[in-house]
């Protein structure tokens, strides 16, 4: 059976990237809800809805571990999903992303950017404060980025001007304040603007994200239950969306970083 991940439209690619190049052999299932994103300006209830008749989806084509990659989503629906499946297990990006951005912070003044649900929910400030008691978060929902990185702008001033506008206040405090070390990208989209944001917030400033880091989860999860498959051919990836498989094959092969073609993405209806 394969590992199952679910996101509201292209940006968990990103996390299904990851977990190829760690775990090639495993067998992979996408689905990407982009009749009903984006998902990251919506009501929580919203978001549980839509996330639990996705996750059905998924849990209908057979799946022996469902990992939402999307920040969104597991800041809403994670303990809703992992009720209604059990015993399936069920992972999400956000443990990942807090435990990454725990690790890298030297002076523990870190920056979570996402969107405006997963920054309102607050469940990145919790996760981290949960790892490193300590540590003082700020978070800020930066909305615009999910267009932009779906548009493939992802350099040049255009980008790095609208990056200026949601940052430059974090990272420049008064004299007196400490400087935050580390920000952290909370939301599947925001590795695509890596580069611009780098130089936005200055080559001191460590960015993390949580795609590596759910894709070591991912494996340590699997090994545990008994259910890794670590080694054999590479394994099959299959592509599911609920709308417009030409543009969830165009945007989706930026953010794969390989070509998709649209004849490998199947519709389906929820
Ligand atoms: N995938 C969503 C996230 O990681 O929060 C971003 C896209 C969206 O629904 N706005």
């Amino acid at each position: 059976l394969p590992v199952a991940l679910f996101d509201s439209g292209v940006g968990g690619l990103t996390v299904l990237k990851a977990l190829a190049a760690r775990l090639p052999a495993e067998d992979l299932l996408y689905l990407g809800d982009t009749a009903r994103l984006p998902y990251g300006t919506k009501g929580r209830d919203t978001i549980i809805r839509y996330t639990l008749r996705a996750a059905q989806k998924l849990v209908d084509n057979g799946a022996k571990m469902l990992v939402v990659a999307c920040n969104t989503a597991t800041a809403a629906a994670l303990p809703a999903l992992r009720e209604h499946f059990a015993p399936l297990p069920v992972l999400g990006v956000v443990e990942p992303g807090a435990q990454a951005a725990a690790r890298t912070s030297r002076n523990g003044e870190i920056v979570v950017i996402a969107t405006e649900a997963t920054i309102t929910d607050g469940a990145y400030q919790r996760a981290i404060a949960s790892i490193r008691p300590e540590a003082h978060v700020q978070g800020r929902a930066c909305t615009l980025f999910v267009p932009m990185a779906e548009e493939g702008w992802m350099d040049g001033p255009l980008v790095e001007g609208i990056a200026r506008r949601y940052l430059e206040d974090l990272f420049t405090p008064a004299v007196t304040a400490p400087r935050p070390d580390t920000l952290l990208l909370g939301c599947t989209h925001f590795p695509l603007l890596q580069a611009a944001l780098q130089n936005v917030v200055g080559p001191q400033v460590r960015i993390v994200d949580s795609a590596a880091t759910t894709a070591e989860s991912v494996g340590e999860e699997l090994a545990r239950l008994g259910l890794l498959r670590a080694d054999g051919p590479t394994g099959v990836r299959r592509f599911m969306t609920t709308d417009n498989r030409n543009r969830f094959a165009r945007t989706g092969s930026l953010f794969l970083g390989s070509p998709l073609k649209s004849s490998d993405v199947e519709i389906v209806d929820l």
